[in-house]
């Protein structure tokens, strides 16, 4: 048996990626299944309490996020670990640190009937009209103050490696390079800069997640202690926006390395693309007042800051990233694979679920639009047929090239299932918004629930393609176990 990555360093660093990917894969696949619970209760066929619908509700967003950002920062360390010295350690201890969050987290929503959805806006956690008691509160707060304080020490880790190698963070994002000091040549590595522009933002992001979770605590242990409602808005939703939008800013950084391997050509990182980049960085930083966009007392400027920015947020990266894939592509000659397929796929599902993003980033529309489906129609279609099939792609990726375990048909068809379910589950979602279908309601009337429930049955389709995804790369980690013991039998012989 031929062993590609004999390197005994390289096994042991992949080993901790694999684990990485292993529990992202469960928890969405395990969380698929309560968005599908959540949409039957909607459309009538289950008959799950309200109480337990925002349960589910609660531990849906959380562990998606949760569960994705985790597979992406696999992704970005498996690739930005080639590039720069990042530390092991560090990768380890945010996998517990998230384990040990994630452990509260269910307790808190299903012991302690936790239920604010994963944007715990203030002042909810404390006062919930008796639904939940001061514990459950703390248990969930607790939970993602710890699990973002683990992302927190990754991310300060990955800026200190690319300050150390390249010497500043601008440097990383090529700044030098766009100001004409430095040649197009000896640009940072498109990894180096995607890893760079999520440094930047989560740091941000988590920092702001931070305070306003500890104020929260504060105010739940002691209600006595109270603070501005709108700067409480400001922060969870710098968090929560930036947190989930560097998802797939971390997973495509598979797309850059994979299809640059698959077709033997160089992802150039030239001037246009790090614009983009820093553009994006910028953008990102400053748009999730589109979610204040109903505020009012917010500052005039800021929403119309949001708005006019959320046009052209992830625009620039979305451009330069869907036309390299197909430049890179054209006429390479490039075999086509489950994993090739994932990620070209991702590309796709990335510019569609832009589109009704921008729309209802529009403020006319938003007043419409913004708290009913709509909104998760768009932004299921990036996540999951975006960066899930990013993530789903590398998996198959790493797979073939760390064994030499073969895809068989059932990929093949779970290819097409997920696609196609995907897009029928953000469709129904759209169809939703479309017909003024509050979002996060447990309870549907008869003209809302039909679409509720076509999107259960595809959301089946969708799990049962995720499972089919994980169990190869499940069959993978037994394969390479397997390779590792005849190795050691082999030199103890
Ligand atoms: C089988 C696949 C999935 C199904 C059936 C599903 C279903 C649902 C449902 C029913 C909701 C609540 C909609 C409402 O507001 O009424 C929801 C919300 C949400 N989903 Fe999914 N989902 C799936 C996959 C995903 C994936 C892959 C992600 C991200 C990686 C994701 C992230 C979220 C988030 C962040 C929310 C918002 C939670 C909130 O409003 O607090 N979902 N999903
Ligand atoms: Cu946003």
């Amino acid at each position: 048996m031929d062993i590609t990555l004999s390197n005994k360093e390289e096994r042991s660093r992949n080993k901790h990626v694999i684990t990485y990917l292993t529990i992202s894969g469960i928890i969405i696949a395990i969380m698929m299944i309560f968005g599908i619970l959540m949409l039957f209760t909607q459309g009538g066929v289950l008959n799950v309490p309200p109480a337990a619908f925002y349960q589910f509700l609660t531990i849906h967003g959380t562990g998606m996020i949760g569960g994705a950002a985790l597979a992406g920062a696999a992704v970005m360390w498996y690739f930005l670990s080639k590039y720069v010295e990042l530390s092991k350690k560090i990768l380890v201890l945010n996998l517990v640190l998230f384990l040990i969050g994630v452990g509260m987290v269910i307790i808190g929503v299903f012991s302690f009937e936790y239920a604010s959805s994963w944007t715990f806006l203030y002042p909810l956690p404390a006062l919930s009209a008796n639904a939940w008691g001061t514990i459950g509160a703390l248990l969930y707060l607790f939970g993602m103050l710890i699990l973002g304080t683990g992302f927190l020490l990754f991310f300060i880790d990955s800026g200190r490696a690319i300050i150390k190698k390249y010497g500043s963070l601008a440097k990383g994002l090529g700044w030098d390079v766009i100001s004409g000091k430095k040649p197009e040549e000896d640009a940072p590595s498109s990894t180096v800069v995607a890893s760079t522009m999520v440094t930047i933002v989560n740091v941000t992001a988590i920092t702001a997640g931070a305070i306003v979770l500890i104020m929260n605590i504060i105010n739940v242990i002691n209600p006595a202690f109270t603070f501005d409602p709108l700067l409480a808005k400001n922060l969870t939703y710098a968090f929560g926006h930036i947190f989930a939008n560097s998802i797939i800013y971390m997973a495509v950084i598979a797309v850059y390395e994979i299809l640059s391997r698959y077709t033997k050509r160089p992802w150039k990182a030239n001037k246009p693309f790090l614009i983009a980049w820093t553009m994006s960085t910028g953008f990102t930083l400053l748009i999730y007042t589109h979610h204040l966009l109903m505020d009012s007392v917010m500052p005039k400027w800021m929403l119309i800051m949001g708005q006019v920015l959320s046009y052209a947020n992830g625009l620039p990266v979305l451009v330069i990233t869907a036309y390299g894939a197909l430049m890179i592509v054209y006429k390479s000659g490039i075999k086509w694979d489950m994993a090739s397929g994932l990620i070209f796929l991702s590309m796709f599902g990335w510019v569609v679920g832009v589109v009704p993003a921008i729309v209802d980033a529009t403020i006319v529309v938003n007043h419409v639009m913004h708290n009913t489906k709509w909104v998760p129609g768009h932004f299921h279609m990036y996540m999951a047929l975006g960066a899930c099939a990013m993530i789903f792609g590398f998996m198959y990726f790493l797979a073939k090239e760390d064994s030499n375990i073969k895809t068989n048909a059932l990929d093949k068809i779970a290819f097409v299932g997920f696609t196609v379910s995907i897009v029928a589950l953000s469709g129904s979602f759209l169809v939703s918004g479309a017909l003024s279908t509050p979002r996060r309601w447990a309870t549907h009337i008869p003209e809302w629930m039909a679409p509720a429930n076509f999107g259960a049955v595809a959301g089946i389709v969708s799990v049962l393609a995720a499972t089919i995804f994980i169990i190869h790369f499940i069959r993978y980690i037994g394969l390479r176990n397997k390779m590792d013991t005849e190795q050691v039998d082999r030199k103890t012989a």
